[in-house]
């Protein structure tokens, strides 16, 4: 059996989608951190850094695993199933190019960008300034990225793709205000966003964990 500890935010939906796609049943542990779950002594067992997503898999080879952070669960289910990442070889440095981007660049800087502009009481514009550019920036790598191949990782969907998803999504709704301008720009991340939203398994794993 797979566990995912998730909250309702894009870093643990990148791992909904994944194990959506795979049809791999697995049971879902939120962790809200809006209540400061995530400093819970039992999920520090498996998330030593506070954070979700985490995963454990009692069936994995040698023994129950735990693993944090985004990309090293994507990369493990990828790998696991040898589905959404090649073996070895180009296409395997092409996806984890963009994974690693995604993970150390986009979300990281759109979460800031979300924190000084959205949920921050006190406005900061220099930081406001400084990751409303970055940003931007980013989403302009994306776009010369996505005018040249369907996906990010060239021709094939992979978990680069499943990684920067709930990020964009997260930059056209909760960060819209600030960002609508730079995605209005952007015809290639709005065919990729429509492509993607279109996966019957985006749909379900963006839709996990349920919240009332
Ligand atoms: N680099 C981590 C980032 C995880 C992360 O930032 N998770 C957020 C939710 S999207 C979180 O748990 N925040 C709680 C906190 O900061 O206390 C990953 O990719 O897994």
């Amino acid at each position: 059996m797979i566990t995912l500890y998730t909250w309702s935010t894009p870093n643990g939906r990148k791992i909904s989608i994944m194990l959506e796609e795979l049809g791999w049943p697995y049971e879902v542990r939120p962790v809200n951190i809006g209540k400061d779950e995530q400093f819970a002594p039992d999920f520090l067992k498996v998330a030593p850094n506070n954070k979700i997503p985490a995963l454990v898999d009692d069936e994995a080879e040698g023994g129950p695993l735990s693993i944090f952070e985004s990309g090293a669960i994507l990369v493990y289910l990828a790998d696991k199933s040898g589905r959404f990442l090649a073996p070895s070889g180009a296409a395997r440095f092409k996806a984890l190019e963009w994974l690693f981007w995604q993970v150390g660049g986009q979300g990281p800087m759109l979460g800031q960008l979300g924190f000084f502009a959205k949920r921050s009481q006190e406005k900061a514009p220099l930081a406001i300034k400084r990751f409303t550019e970055e940003a931007d920036r980013l989403l302009g790598v994306m776009e010369r990225r996505l005018a040249e191949a369907p996906y990010l990782a060239g021709a094939d969907y992979s978990i680069a793709d499943m990684a920067t998803y709930p990020w964009t999504m997260a930059a056209t709704t909760f960060l819209s205000d600030v960002l609508s301008d730079s995605l209005a720009t952007k015809p290639a991340i709005a065919r990729w966003l429509k492509a993607m939203g279109e996966r019957p398994a985006v749909q379900r794993g963006m839709a996990v964990p349920k919240v009332s």
